[in-house]
């Protein structure tokens, strides 16, 4: 097989990493749209180990060197409480011990390489494509909840300032309302009226945030099907991924968010709105999987709001792509003019929805609270 592009100048990059061994192959794998990634493989001793690198996207990240500070105090933490854990992220360091190496591109522009362990013999799924992946997907984030409950927050930085802020997500959608930069706030007078008939809503969870009703716990921010790997054999999940957005934060958003992109019965940009729901056999599955885990552990503010955040951060979701189309698109990658006015109505759509749905909701999380506490105690040391 070929050598890919860019092959000498990765082999120089991959060389700079504490890995032993020599280099066998080097692939690209599309696993984001964000990040640039390939698959490393070294044979040593007769043994062949792969090796993930990943270049980093600096247009979104700005700070690699903080955003790596929380991945590797984050996953250091894990592996030395989850006895259970099967395998997880490890952050291969640098011969000198840097996480990250820096190199340039052909324009002396700053490039920032890190290198993982790649975990074999797990799988991702793209959709919610049954209740059992999306049971999993919701206890492999509960397990992380729970594991990272007691870890010590003023070690985590905030990399993204104000990312699940769901009121100054607000104030910064009048803003762009007011500026209508680009003329287009008459197309979009409906969904500007939906937003703001539900302001208040707005400031729930962060009020208890600030009123310290519920804590700030460790939180990924990609709560997504396909950020879970898990096993092709039992279907159980193997470890969390893409903790690029790990940051402090309510762990309501972790949840809502989760039910929110693996039980809408349609994509985030379907246009034919009758589509557009909450599965509520996915909910349930969801629910069931984080509260197996963390049913024990949250306060009784966070467990009456759990249905809350499900409808705040697909409304804050809405408002982020109503903002965005406001402001001419800056943002979230559009493929044509009214991309995203459509994302707007599909999740102001799902908002309506799960308003409809909520009082069927909260019986729900009412009787699995009930079914899983006391029995999603951790063992001891883990
Ligand atoms: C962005 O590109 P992706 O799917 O990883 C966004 C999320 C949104 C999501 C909506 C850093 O995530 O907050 O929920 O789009 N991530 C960032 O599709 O803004
Ligand atoms: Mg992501």
């Amino acid at each position: 097989m070929g050598k890919i592009k860019d092959y000498d100048k990765l082999k120089e990059i991959i060389e700079k990493f504490n890995i032993n061994g020599f280099i066998e192959d080097i692939r690209p794998i599309s696993n984001g749209i964000i990040n640039t990634t390939y698959v490393v493989t070294f044979k040593n001793k007769g043994e062949t180990k792969k090796y993930l690198l990943q270049k980093i996207n600096t247009n979104i990240f700005k700070e690699p060197y903080r955003l790596m500070k929380n991945i590797e105090n984050v996953t250091n933490y894990i592996r030395n409480k989850d006895k259970d854990c099967k395998d997880s992220v490890t952050v291969i360091s640098t011969k000198e011990g840097a996480p990250l190496y820096v190199s340039e591109d052909e324009f002396s522009h700053k490039e920032y390489y890190r290198v993982y362990n790649y975990i074999d013999n797990s799988i991702t799924y793209n959709k919610s494509i049954n209740k059992n992946v999306v049971y999993n997907t919701g206890k492999a984030f509960g397990h992380f909840q729970k594991i990272l409950r007691n870890y010590p927050m003023e070690l985590l930085e905030e990399t993204i300032e104000n990312f699940h802020n769901t009121k100054k997500r607000y104030s910064d959608f009048l803003e762009s309302y007011k500026l209508d930069a680009v003329g287009r706030k008459e197309k979009a007078y409906q969904e500007i009226c939906d937003v703001m008939s539900r302001q208040e809503v707005c400031s729930i969870i962060v009020d208890l945030l600030n009123k310290k009703k519920i804590p700030y716990r460790v939180t990924h921010n990609d709560t997504k099907v396909n950020n879970v790997l898990m096993d092709p054999k039992t279907g159980e999940p193997i470890a969390v991924i893409d903790l690029d957005t790990v940051m402090p934060g309510s762990g309501l958003y972790d949840y809502g968010d989760g039910v929110r992109s693996a039980a809408s019965t349609a994509l985030e940009d379907e246009k034919d709105l009758s589509k557009v729901s909450i599965d509520m056999e996915l909910f349930k599955a969801y629910t069931d999987g984080y509260l197996s885990e963390m049913a024990s552990y949250l306060k009784p503010a966070e467990i009456n709001n759990m249905v809350n955040s499900i409808r705040i951060i697909t409304l804050e979701l809405a408002m982020r792509f109503l903002s965005d189309y406001l402001n001419g698109d800056t943002y979230f990658k559009t493929n044509y003019e009214d991309h995203n006015l459509d994302r707007t109505k599909n999740q102001l759509k799902l908002v309506k929805n799960i308003e409809d749905k909520m009082p069927e909701m909260e019986e729900y999380v009412k009787s699995c609270y009930k079914k899983y506490k006391g029995i999603s105690k951790v063992k001891k040391n883990s």
